[in-house]
């Protein structure tokens, strides 16, 4: 196993990637892991050895500055969103190799062509599916597995297990939302309440007010939020294809429940989305796709050794 510690500044030896940082650590062996600690806020670990973090090797870490922040709380939680499988993960991993598209239900039919056609004409709505056809997608392909076969997971929860924090009104709640999903995408908001992001992924920002927010696969937000007038409030996390959600719930007491919304309706994908720059310069003969090459250019490349290692 290895433990990497996300987002958290350490020697290379102490990030836990086996095969590039160390070599891991195997059965019966023991592995130290000693730095200092250069940072306030929160980030989250998680194993980085095969599988083992889709199968909920994973936690969050908060670390308590030792200057003050410049922003006021009475409470403070932290909202861990995860993605979990019955099925072993390299099973999973396994299925999406053969049949990449079995959670995919969700495909653009005839009745969608003919409105594509008839507000676009048909060569153009011809030549959209031709394209997508090329590139062996769909446009309604958000997320390779989905709610279909995951269930959503707040701080470990399920929606019906409604995880809760509990307030007195009008106190400042601090949400510390980490995504330690596989692959999902969460659309968060709290229906009713304000958020304000003072942090993103541990580096305090210019507080943004907001009523919902999108959090990325590792990504880390802290929002302050100041429920009142009602007793409880739901926290409702949709995944960004829209076929599941997760929900918790802050309430003044144990057992309370607001209302949880609808699922939105879902999206469907762009040229642009896929980084073209819009049907426009939609070449058929598609020579160039900078948003999907990862052969070349904009990757990172990583050294060969530790040794010289300038990261
Ligand atoms: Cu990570």
């Amino acid at each position: 196993t290895s433990v990497h510690w996300h987002g958290i500044l350490l020697p290379a030896n102490m990030d836990g990637v086996p095969g590039l940082s160390f070599n891991g650590i195997h059965r019966g062996e023991a592995y130290q892991y000693r730095f200092l600690v250069r940072q306030g806020r929160h980030y989250w670990y998680h194993s980085h050895s095969a599988f083992q973090e889709q199968a909920g090797l994973y936690g969050p870490l908060v670390i308590d500055p030792i200057e003050p922040e410049p922003f006021a709380f009475d409470r403070d939680y932290v909202v861990m969103l995860s993605d979990w499988t019955d099925l072993n993960p390299a099973e999973l991993f396994a299925r999406l190799k053969k049949t990449p598209g079995h959670d995919n239900t969700y495909k653009r039919t005839v009745g969608d062509f003919r409105r594509d056609a008839q507000r676009d004409g048909s060569a153009a709505a011809i030549a959209d599916r031709k394209l997508w056809g090329r590139m062996r997608m769909t446009p309604t392909d958000l997320s390779d597995v989905n709610a279909n076969t995951y269930t959503y997971l707040m701080n470990g929860s399920t929606s019906l297990g409604n995880w809760t924090g509990l307030f007195r009104s009008g106190e400042k709640l601090r949400l510390r939302f980490i995504n330690g999903s596989g692959m999902t995408y969460f659309d968060v908001r709290i229906p009713g309440l304000k958020m304000t992001v003072v942090a993103a992924d541990g580096q305090y920002v210019h507080p943004v007010t907001v009523d919902e927010l999108r959090i990325a696969v590792a990504e880390t937000f802290d929002v302050i939020v100041e429920p009142s007038g009602q007793d409880a409030f739901t926290v409702f996390a949709q995944d960004m294809g829209r076929t599941g959600f997760v929900s918790g719930t802050l309430a003044t007491r144990g057992g309370l429940r607001a209302p949880i919304p609808d699922i939105d309706p879902r999206p469907i994908l762009t040229m642009s989305d896929m980084g073209h720059g819009g049907m426009a310069d939609a070449d058929p003969a598609m020579p160039d796709m900078p948003g999907m090459d990862h052969g070349a250019g904009g990757m990172q490349a990583h050294p060969a050794t530790e040794t010289g290692n300038p990261l």
